[in-house]
């Protein structure tokens, strides 16, 4: 493939913006390849600025469940845009927002929209704090709930990607009251709670965590969870960024039977455009401004476009057998990758929830953070650059998620296991 216009736009961008990306992982540090520039994309496929033809599989790292620009989403888009793109004032289209995610997720029954899952997940934290009157909160290592100082500490995504494993500029006093915990290791959790509980305003959790690779919560784990913020009046958050409707319409918590207290939301409810949530029982929610005293705003917060794009997107989520089509898509993908890696001879740790997932480069059982670091980054870089070159974009690295959605074909999904297949007996 011929990248040469990429190689220049990235030559331009680093004298500009740091790195050339406005967000780290886009980098492409991790997988020794030159990042590409995307130009246009629609439905399954993204082309990159030299017109090389892809097939997606990080669909924008998750919003795009209904493929990339998908008429419904444009349509609703062009006609509010000639209505107005911003008003900093109250509109009907955040109401209809709100009792969809009212009606829809299964703790929310209060919400307030922000522009971005950080926003959401460092909103949620401050919230639980003022509610509980506590300082101290629960994080599990390999998680990534956005980059807010407090929640910088043994995160996933970027900083696993980067091997960054504290970030400068991130105070002591800033991070002093997180505490990082063992994901899936509930006694972790009690022994924590047993020692200091009483000072412990919430548990934040990923129910499936996206940012270390894809790891799902071992059965009992979000269980224990539940019963130890009970025990301890804690707030339980889980942050669904990612899973809130991909892995189910009402989320994880609608996968996994478990209610959390506050739920933190982005990705698909914006439709592409900028979006977070946070939202969940009437009464922490209460505590926010202007009714309660927890301050926090946003100038965008609640934006009409992003309003109408989010609703159109999860109106066609909402339609019968939608999630049957993910979940079959997302088999027929995770598995056949699987496949073509035993026939290749490489030792995997596969996982799936839905139609996100991943193949770990380890012959180890992927249950948390330490597990996951035992997977062969190298090898992924390989498999990622000859996918790359086949016409397949995957995460640009080993801690992310791939994620199939309702514009991928069979047919897509049997060219991505065929080029596997030749790109893992390579390796
Ligand atoms: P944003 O601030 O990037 O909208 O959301 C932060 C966030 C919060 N919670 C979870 C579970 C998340 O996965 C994220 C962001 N996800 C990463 C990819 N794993 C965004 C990609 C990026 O950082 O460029």
């Amino acid at each position: 493939m011929n990248h040469a216009k990429s190689v220049r736009l990235m030559a331009e961008a680093v004298k500009v913006i740091p790195g050339g990306v406005n967000s780290p992982v886009r980098a492409f540090k991790s997988v020794g390849a030159a990042p590409i520039f995307y130009d246009h994309a629609k439905g399954s496929r993204v082309w990159d600025a030299d017109g090389n033809e892809y097939i997606d599989f990080v669909g924008s790292w998750g919003p795009m469940i209904l493929g990339h620009t998908p008429d419904v989403v444009l349509d609703a888009v062009r006609a509010q845009m000639l209505k107005g793109t911003s008003f900093g004032a109250p509109t009907e289209l955040e109401v209809r927002m709100a009792e969809t995610l009212v009606d829809v997720v299964p703790s929310i029954e209060m919400v307030r929209m922000v522009s971005s899952g950080t926003e959401a997940t460092m909103s949620a934290i401050r919230l639980a704090r003022g509610y509980t009157g506590r300082d101290k909160f629960v994080k599990f290592d390999g998680n990534y709930h956005g980059h807010s100082d407090a929640l910088l500490c043994a995160a996933g995504s970027g900083l696993i990607t980067l091997g960054i494993p504290s970030t400068p500029g991130v105070t002591a006093g800033a991070a002093g009251d997180t505490i990082v915990l063992p994901y899936n290791d509930v006694a972790a959790v009690r022994a924590a709670f047993e020692e200091q509980g009483e000072r412990i305003a919430a548990i934040i959790v990923e129910p499936v965590s996206g940012n270390m690779g894809v790891v799902p919560p071992l059965p009992g784990f979000l269980e224990g969870l539940r019963t130890v913020c009970d025990e301890y009046g804690a707030v339980l958050i889980f942050d669904e960024v990612i899973t809130g409707f991909r892995v189910a319409l009402g989320g994880a918590q609608e996968r996994f039977g478990v209610t959390p207290d506050l739920t933190t939301l982005g990705k698909i409810i914006g439709g592409g455009f900028p979006v977070g949530a946070f939202g969940g029982k009437r009464e922490i929610m209460e505590y926010l401004a202007p009714v309660g005293p927890v301050y926090q705003a946003g100038t965008l917060s609640g934006n009409p476009v992003a309003m109408v794009a989010g609703l159109a997107l999860i109106d066609e989520l909402r339609r019968p057998g939608v999630y049957d089509r993910l979940e079959a898509t997302g088999e027929r993908f995770a598995s056949g990758l699987l496949r073509a890696a035993e026939s290749a001879g490489i030792p995997v740790c596969g996982t799936r929830v839905g139609s996100m997932s991943c193949m770990f480069f380890t012959s180890a059982n992927v249950v948390d953070w330490p597990s996951a670091a035992t997977s062969d980054t190298e090898s992924y870089a390989r498999y990622f650059r000859g996918m790359l070159e086949r016409g397949f974009t995957l995460a640009p690295s080993q801690f992310e998620a791939a994620f199939v959605g309702l514009a991928h074909t069979d047919e897509d999904v049997d060219a991505a296991i065929a080029a596997a297949a030749e790109v893992l007996a390579e390796i």
